[in-house]
């Protein structure tokens, strides 16, 4: 069974949508970008981007350059459709948490006019497990006229899978490319069309497996890394508490040939595994302690780092007789990115503002230009250099590990008092 795709259409410019649709179009595919967001597709058919990643506006000014890529907002006949569009919660039911189809709905009933025999739809939105079956449903309610897998197995006009992207904001080019991936189809035969398409771009292999272990393979990849950072959280307040510190402590554990724990920090942030573990614990409540436990851990970790805060800032008062100046250090949610979703340093540093600790509020973020929205409405609250902070404030709290913090030198600090959530300047 060969299988040519002439064009393919990727629904959803986002994060994953864009950079996807840029590394098909450079093996001189047509690619049909879809986006709901009329300023995103002028901006993409002007060669420009709207997101931040390293390399992708080259890539894009390029496919658009070349006539690979061009974006529409109504979809049009292609051989395969990728849908990325996002999958938050619900807001309000089941305890926030339960996750909400409603772009995937979208995104089904929208490509569903133009489908025609032959063609394979993929999800790669993170979803739950079933949210395949279900697009398949929706497809198939709006298209009695074709055959999808659920009802015809083998046989059907249409294939469909899931195929979830694994990729690491800040090497999304580089990862689209050579991560392995896991392809999950209805059917075996849909499997292997679906892998026919990824390895038109994947250097890594593609493994083959049925859509649900791929819906769940991608929920677990990232709850295996939140259980084992809320383990290293849960550990940096356990050591505080019995006077040791925490980084000497993983490291000489990490000596054992089998053990490898993560770095605390100040909390888990981003769109992937702050979210993710939750979509376990919404479909096995009943199963899923030790997820849920490890997420109210990450989420928890914030509230100490404020606490440790409130102390450093009454010692420092003391000190001075004075209300002080406290510097925080980096606002995104990890090292080296602009990316500002589900940040706990955010967080953190609106929450040191809110509750007037301290004095006159320094923030130093090397990634933004401008106060973030949040942040704006505090008057003691002040986006400036990191030298500026470092002369100025009597605490200092160091929130991201961004290169320009590592490189800070120690010695300058004299008699400040530094809370490092990330272990930076041991
Ligand atoms: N963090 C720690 N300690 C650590 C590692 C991370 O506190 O030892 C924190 C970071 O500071 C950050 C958060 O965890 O706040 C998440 O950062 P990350 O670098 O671990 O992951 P993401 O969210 O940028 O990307 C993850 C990746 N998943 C895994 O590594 C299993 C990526 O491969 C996924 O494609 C992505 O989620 C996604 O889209 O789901």
């Amino acid at each position: 069974m060969f299988h040519s795709f002439q064009t393919v259409s990727i629904i959803g410019l986002g994060y994953i949508g864009l950079p996807t649709a840029a590394v098909i179009a450079s093996q001189k595919i047509n690619v049909i970008g879809v986006d709901v967001n009329k300023d995103v597709v002028d901006t993409i058919n002007l060669g420009k981007i709207h997101i931040v990643e390293p390399d992708l506006d080259v890539r894009v000014h390029t496919a658009v350059d070349e006539g690979y890529l061009r974006a529409t907002i109504i979809p049009e006949p292609s051989d395969a459709f990728l849908i990325a569009v996002p999958t938050p919660f619900k807001s309000g039911a089941r305890g926030d948490h339960e996750p909400d189809l409603r772009y995937i709905e979208a995104a089904s009933k929208s490509i569903a006019k133009v489908l025609k025999k032959g063609d394979l739809v993929v999800l790669e939105s993170t979803s739950p497990v079933g949210a395949t079956e279900q697009m398949a449903l929706w497809l198939a309610y709006a298209r009695p006229d074709l055959t999808f897998p659920q009802t015809h197995g083998e046989d059907s006009d249409i294939r469909v899978a899931y195929c979830p992207e694994r990729v690491l904001p800040g090497h999304v080019l580089a990862e689209l490319v050579n991560n392995d991936r896991v392809i999950g189809g209805m059917t075996p035969k849909c499997s292997k069309v679906a892998a026919y398409l990824y390895k038109i771009f994947v250097r890594g292999e593609c493994i083959i497996t049925n859509a649900r272990t791929a819906e769940m393979c991608k929920l677990t990849e990232n709850s295996f890394r939140d259980v084992n950072i809320a383990f290293a959280n849960e550990l940096s307040m356990i050591c505080e508490e019995l006077n040791i510190d925490v980084w000497e402590l993983i490291s000489l554990a990490n000596r054992h040939p089998r053990v490898n724990i993560l770095n605390p920090g100040p909390g888990v942030g981003g769109h992937c595994i702050a979210v993710d573990p939750w979509f376990i614990v919404d479909s096995a409540p009943d199963s899923s302690d030790l997820i849920r436990t490890a997420r109210n851990v990450n989420d928890g970790k914030p509230e100490w780092v404020l606490a440790q805060v409130a102390k450093a800032v009454e010692l420092a008062q003391s000190r001075h007789g004075r209300e002080v100046v406290i510097a925080c250090l980096g606002l995104t949610f990890k090292a080296d990115i602009d990316d500002l979703r589900e940040s706990p340093s955010l967080e953190i540093v609106e929450q040191i503002a809110a509750r007037s600790m301290g004095g006159k509020l320094l923030v130093v973020e090397p990634y933004v230009n401008s106060m973030p929205p949040r942040l704006v409405k505090y008057s003691h609250l002040e986006l400036v250099d990191l030298e500026y902070a470092l002369s100025e404030a009597e605490v200092i709290l160091l929130l991201v590990d961004h290169a320009l913090f590592k490189s800070i030198d120690r010695s300058s600090f004299g008699d400040k008092i530094l809370i490092d959530t990330r272990g930076v300047w041991r």
